[in-house]
C-alpha cells in the first residue's frame, strides 16, 4: 500500500444526507478566519474536496466537513463545509452531523442531558445544543447564522419556462423559493429529473439575471439552491424538493434552507418566533425549525433560526491516494 495523502474520516449521516466528517490528514489551513481559510481552499486545495466528494470515494451528492483549529476564541472547532457542489459558507446538516460526531467520538467533553459545542464556519459562529443520553446524540439544535428575506414575488424569465415568480432567502446559503406548480411539475421523486433541470434553469436564470450577494459578505454570493415548495406547504408544515446545484437533491430537510424558508415566512407575516415549523425533506425527513429572535443584515429586518434534527455515525475509514491513481482529483459521471 502507498499513499500520498491518508485522510481520516467518521461518515455520519443527517436525516439521510451524509456528512464525511474528516478529522485528520488536512493540517491546519492559512487564515486568520474561516471564511479566509475557505476562499484559501477553494484557490489551492479544491482538488482534496473533489477526491474526497466525488466518485469512487464519494458520489454525486455527496457532502462532508473539514474539522480544523477555531479561529476565535469562542469556538470549539473550526469546519469547512464541503460538497460536490463546492465549499459552502455554511451548511446546516452537515453542522448537525459534525455535532454528533463530535460527541459520540469523545472529540468534546461529554455532559449530559445537553452538550453545547460552538463551530467556527465560514458564513459564522453556529452553536450546536446536542441533547445526550447514556453517551448517545439524540437531538442536535443549531442556533444559526442570522437570515433574512431578500426578495418576495420577484420575476425571472427561465428558458424553456418563460416568466417565473420567485422569492430568494438567505440562511447560510442563498435559496430561491416557489411552489413547485410553478415549473408545471409534480411534486413526485418520479418526475426528479426534470425537477433537477427546472432548478438549474432557475437558478442559472436568477444567477445571470440578479445575481444575489450578502450584503455585509461579498465572499457569499450567487444562489445554488432552488426549494420547490409541494401543494399543501405553509408555515406550520412544509415539504419541498431542493433541487442543488450542479444536479442533486438534498435528502436532508436542509438546514440552511429551512432558515431561509422560516426568514421568507416571517417576511411575509406568516411566521412569529416561538413558532414550531416542521420543515420536510423529498424523502420524508424532518427538521424542526423556530425563530428565537429578530435582528437585521446590512440594514435589512433578519430572523435568528434554530434547527433541531439527527444524525448518525454509519462508520469509520482513512482514505487514501496511491500514487499511481489515474483520478487523483475523482470524477463524476
Ligand atoms: O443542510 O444546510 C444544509 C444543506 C445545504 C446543502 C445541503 N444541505
Amino acid at each position: 500500500m502507498r499513499s500520498r495523502h491518508v485522510l481520516h474520516a467518521v461518515d455520519s449521516h443527517t436525516e439521510g444526507m451524509p456528512t464525511r466528517v474528516i478529522t485528520g490528514g488536512v493540517g491546519v489551513l492559512p487564515g486568520e478566519t474561516m471564511a479566509q481559510r475557505r476562499l484559501h481552499f477553494m484557490a489551492h486545495r479544491d482538488q482534496l474536496r473533489t477526491l474526497l466528494m466525488y466518485e469512487p470515494r464519494g458520489h454525486a451528492a455527496m457532502s462532508g466537513a473539514i474539522l480544523q483549529p477555531p479561529t476565535r476564541p469562542d469556538a470549539d472547532y473550526g469546519v469547512l463545509f464541503i460538497e460536490v457542489s463546492g465549499c459552502l459558507p455554511m451548511c446546516g446538516h452537515g453542522a448537525i452531523g459534525v455535532a454528533t460526531v463530535l460527541v459520540e467520538t469523545g472529540m468534546v467533553a461529554v455532559t449530559e442531558p445537553v452538550t453545547t459545542v460552538r463551530l467556527d464556519t465560514p458564513a459564522g459562529l453556529v452553536e450546536a445544543e446536542v441533547a445526550v443520553h447514556d453517551g448517545a446524540a439524540t437531538a442536535v439544535t443549531i442556533s444559526n447564522v442570522a437570515s433574512y428575506c431578500e426578495r418576495l414575488d420577484a420575476e425571472v424569465q427561465v428558458p424553456g419556462f418563460g416568466p417565473v415568480r420567485y422569492d430568494l432567502a438567505y440562511g447560510g446559503n442563498f435559496y430561491a423559493i416557489l411552489p413547485i406548480e410553478r415549473v408545471g411539475l409534480p411534486f413526485d421523486r418520479a418526475a426528479g429529473p426534470q425537477i433537477l433541470a427546472a432548478g438549474l434553469a432557475v437558478l442559472t436564470a436568477v444567477n445571470e439575471q440578479d445575481r444575489p450577494e450578502h450584503p455585509e459578505r461579498p465572499d457569499i454570493a450567487g444562489c445554488h439552491h432552488v426549494q420547490f415548495l409541494a401543494a399543501g406547504s405553509d408555515a406550520r408544515h412544509s415539504r419541498h424538493a431542493m433541487a442543488i446545484w450542479p444536479g442533486w437533491f438534498d435528502r436532508s430537510p436542509c438546514g440552511t434552507g429551512t432558515s431561509a424558508r422560516m426568514a421568507q415566512l416571517h417576511a411575509r407575516g406568516e411566521l412569529d418566533p416561538g413558532a414550531d415549523f416542521v420543515n420536510e425533506s423529498f424523502i420524508g425527513t424532518r427538521f424542526i425549525g423556530r425563530l428565537t429572535g429578530l435582528t437585521t443584515v446590512g440594514g435589512r429586518p433578519a430572523v435568528l433560526p434554530t434547527v433541531t434534527g439527527r444524525a448518525w455515525i454509519t462508520g469509520t475509514a482513512q482514505y487514501l491516494l496511491d500514487p499511481t491513481d489515474p483520478f487523483p482529483a475523482g470524477f463524476l459521471l
